[in-house]
């Protein structure tokens, strides 16, 4: 008993260290990797955090975490923050192979995923921005709106040949990516009606169990 504590002890200080911790906003970019972490059957947490007045649901300063001041942020472990979402999925898929949500690191495959992600993030998330911001003219708006019809109907092509995901047979993070921004265009009045393939993919995903169960932590219906 006397030599076991100890033991017990450094085993449950570690355990402490290892869970990882997702900063989210509901509905957000955020839900990718958070989507991406329970499609890696990892033990992980949720703080909510309100990127306008930059604090997290247990009062804590969003800027000590993530200088940015935007979710998501991933703690991996105390004093460890990673962020850019497109970053995040990725060191989870890498941290759980078995999952097979990314292919190996160095292949081209892996770079076509970094294509798609790089995609999303820079083409397709950033032309909804201006819809969100409540200083946006209806003049910026419009404009918004054209540019993402413009990128969703590049995606829509690249799933012309009938492909079940992004990069092919199986799913990837760079799905759990675009469910969630492709679903923007509900919110914003873009629908997704014009995209039929782009529809049935969103449709697909959103049963996956990993996807339902990530809606309801953040309080949104299917
Ligand atoms: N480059 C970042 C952008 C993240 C981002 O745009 N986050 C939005 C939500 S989708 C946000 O937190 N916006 C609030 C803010 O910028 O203050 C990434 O790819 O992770």
């Amino acid at each position: 008993m006397l030599v076991l504590t100890p033991i017990v002890r450094s085993l449950s200080t570690q355990n402490k260290a290892l869970i990882m911790k997702l900063f989210y906003a509901p509905g957000a970019c955020s839900l990718s990797p958070h989507i991406v972490l329970r499609e890696a059957g990892v033990t992980f947490t949720l703080e909510k955090v309100d990127t306008v007045t930059g604090t997290t649901e247990s009062g804590a300063d969003y800027s000590r975490i993530n200088a940015k001041g935007y979710v998501p942020a991933l703690q991996i472990e105390d004093g460890a923050v990673l962020t850019e979402g497109a970053a995040v999925v990725q060191f989870i898929a890498d941290q759980h192979p078995d999952a097979k949500l990314a292919p190996a690191a160095g292949s081209l495959e892996r770079a076509r995923l970094q294509e798609h992600l790089n995609f999303i993030a820079s083409e397709l998330h950033k032309a909804f921005t201006p819809l969100f911001k409540p200083d946006s003219t209806d003049e910026m708006k419009t404009a918004a709106k054209a540019n993402v019809r413009r990128r969703l109907g590049q995606i829509e092509q690249q799933l012309a040949d009938g492909r079940d995901y992004l990069m092919g047979e199986d799913f990837t993070v760079a799905d759990a990516y675009l469910f969630t921004v492709a679903n923007w265009a509900i919110p914003t009045g873009i629908g997704l009606g014009a995209w039929p393939r782009l529809k049935a993919l969103v449709t697909r995903i959103a049963e996956r169990p990993s996807v339902k169960a990530a809606l309801a932590a953040e309080g949104l219906a299917a």
